[in-house]
């Protein structure tokens, strides 16, 4: 099969268009990358080529060695991945020590994968470990309202959890465990892609101040929902407080602790007084 006529690819595209039509992905901004199941990748074999030079990847991720990643392209738009995937996109392979990566489809006109590759990689292989191998996407855009609020919250796991939390119901139910954040950091590099998988070994969700956020889960749908219930809740924050700084009323910590049974979910006892 031919990788553009598998599903995975195609729903790649779907969330870097859909991505793009949110207004999360200004210029080349943002990146998405997936660990493909051993399956699809004998799916495309046929269409994939292992002559191609190996390159660094800029860290090490041995529990990733020898397996496929459909990644963006460093540069390319999210805008363009509908029209010139071949360009804006790309599968890699690791090597047997997860310390280089080899371009085997896609990337077409000498593109590269996303600068991020390091905490992309990071994040997955963390996520891979606490999860048993279930999670397989890590997403990484610039929502606005998100971003906003890293200028007016404390930048602490618990001041952005909480009052995320508070902004609507399913929001505790949607993402338990809570958010961490990275407070400014240069972007692209190693040390940013280990404070981040740091926090991905407690949370789904990172936030990065002044820059973005990264998310993570077990395929496209379910990724796509948490960032899209995040990015709501910090809409909705950054309009209460352009109303008012202080809230008449709000959901409680013993509302919250009410919603852990019908729910089955468990809250990071931490984030509740
Ligand atoms: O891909 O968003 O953080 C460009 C970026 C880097
Ligand atoms: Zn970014």
């Amino acid at each position: 099969m031919k990788v553009l006529e598998s599903e995975f690819a195609q729903r790649f595209i779907r969330m870097c268009d859909d991505g793009y039509h949110r207004g999360w992905h200004e210029r080349n901004g943002g990146n998405l990358s997936y660990r493909m199941i051993q399956e699809e990748v004998e799916q495309v074999k046929d269409d994939l080529s292992f002559t191609g030079d190996w390159h660094e990847i800029g860290t090490e991720v041995p529990s990733l060695k020898d397996e496929y990643f459909l990644v963006k392209c460093t540069g390319a738009y999210m805008m363009n991945m509908a029209r010139k995937p071949e360009e804006c996109m790309g599968i890699i392979r690791l090597d047997h020590e997860g310390k280089k990566y080899q371009i085997v489809w896609g990337m077409h006109n000498g593109m590269k994968p996303t600068s991020e590759l390091p905490s992309h990689l990071m994040n997955l292989e963390v996520v891979k470990a606490r999860t048993n191998g279930k999670y397989r996407v890590v997403y990484h855009c610039h929502p606005v309202n998100v971003i906003a609020l890293t200028f007016v919250l404390p930048l602490t796991d618990k001041a952005f959890t909480h009052e995320l939390w508070e902004m609507a119901t399913e929001c505790p139910i949607v993402f338990p465990a809570g958010i961490g954040v990275v407070p400014w950091m240069v972007p692209g590099g190693k040390e940013i892609a280990v404070a981040t998988s740091k926090l991905m070994k407690t949370y789904d969700v990172a936030i990065w101040a002044h820059h973005g956020i990264f998310v993570t889960g077990p395929d496209f749908d379910t990724t796509w929902g948490l960032i899209d219930t995040v990015e709501k809740s910090a809409e909705i924050l950054v309009k209460v407080r352009s109303m008012t700084d202080k809230k008449r009323q709000t959901i409680t910590d013993e509302d919250f602790k009410k919603l852990e049974e019908p729910f089955h979910v468990k809250f990071n006892p931490e984030f509740l007084k």
